[in-house]
């Protein structure tokens, strides 16, 4: 995109900035954190793109906090990114799916939480298939107060101040909000500078494709069952039958679903009774997005970022995308709910 007043393209630390100047109160911090974000985004990038001829791929060997094994791309983006993050100073703590508890920070005066997901759909990594990383930031709950704990960070997901996600596909493209919209970035390797492609990008209402990972349908509740049946179904006013695509990746699915409308779905199921997606690091900031383009994320009950969290790696089932595709998705979901076999 090019800034119309000057004609030349616009970088994320420029719009960054831009933005900033609008609220004349504020201090700056969060554009500085942001700002980090994008730095470590293009660390990792490199390090992605080239994985192949590092002989980086692979797993390392150890398991995660999930029992998952650990490939090396995860460990060296967590790092990354949690060292950015130091750097400046603002922030306090940050959770990651590849620590177990809360990682302090050096200024533990610091006024901000970050969630993170360093690299997810990590077990693309060895495939050449788009993977991603997703943040999500808080205010910290009681600030200045001398010990840090889980507390301060289990705040619903309506109290995100920013969330964002980095996809490694075809291009590197960033995609953040602070609440008044969704901005993308999209990386030009040639002068190692995210620039802005889209500003206050907006989801289809409805959209034509549905995308849940099928080869578990003997597992899920009847009303999903029930639903992705009428996906299939030819009905010319709706558009169906709608296509499948699954990737995968949650970031790149969920950024297909942006940009073309449709459902992303990730259920509860008989082998994952809450669902395998994480809550405060993969839900809640794409929810944040997806809400800020016109769609909309719940669980099988309400609204996702509504949901009061337990523990910083608590699971939820996840429905998400273009409006009318989630709403349809939840009459299903009510209707044969008392038959659910998870109920
Ligand atoms: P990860 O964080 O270990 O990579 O796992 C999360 C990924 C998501 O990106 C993706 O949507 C999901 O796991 C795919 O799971 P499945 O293989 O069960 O369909
Ligand atoms: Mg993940």
């Amino acid at each position: 995109m090019v800034d119309r007043k000057t004609n030349r393209v616009i970088t994320l630390e420029e719009y960054i900035i831009q933005a900033q100047n609008k609220f004349p109160g504020a201090t700056g911090e969060l554009s500085q954190l942001l700002r980090d974000i994008g730095l470590a985004a293009k660390i990792i990038s490199r390090e992605v793109n080239k994985a192949g001829i590092t002989n980086i791929l692979g797993e390392d060997g150890s398991t995660n906090v999930h029992g998952e094994s650990v490939k090396k791309l995860d460990l060296f983006a967590d790092r990354q990114l949690i060292s950015a993050l130091n750097r400046s100073e603002i922030t306090c703590m940050v959770i990651s799916e590849e620590n177990d508890g809360i990682v302090e920070l050096d200024n533990d005066g610091g006024k901000y939480i970050v969630y993170l997901d360093p690299l997810d759909g990590s077990s693309n990594i060895d495939v050449n298939v788009s993977i991603g990383s997703i943040f999500s930031i808080y205010m910290r709950k009681k600030p200045g107060s001398d010990e840090l704990s889980e507390d301060d960070a289990l705040q619903p997901g309506v109290k995100q101040v920013a969330a964002g996600y980095v996809l490694y596909g075809s291009s590197t493209l960033m995609a953040y909000t602070t609440g008044l919209g969704v901005s993308l970035f999209t990386l030009d390797p040639s002068i190692g500078e995210f620039i802005l492609s889209d500003t206050d990008v907006k989801i289809p209402d409805h959209g034509t494709i549905y995308s849940v990972n099928e080869g578990s349908y003997h597992s899920w509740d009847k009303g999903l069952k029930q639903y992705v049946k009428y996906c299939q179904v030819e009905d010319p006013a709706t558009k169906r039958p709608y296509k499948a695509r699954y990737i995968g990746s949650m970031v790149a699915d969920v950024h297909r679903t942006l940009i073309t409308g449709g459902i992303f779905i990730y259920p509860n199921s008989s082998q994952y009774p809450n669902g395998k997606l994480r809550l405060m690091y993969e839900c809640n900031p794409l929810s944040f997005l997806i809400e800020q383009a016109g769609g909309m994320a719940i669980d099988c009950e309400g609204r996702i970022m509504e949901i009061n969290p337990e523990s910083i790696h608590q699971r939820t089932p996840i429905f998400i995308g273009s409006k009318q595709n989630v709403l349809k998705v939840k009459e299903f979901l009510d209707e044969y709910a008392p038959e659910s076999i998870n109920s």
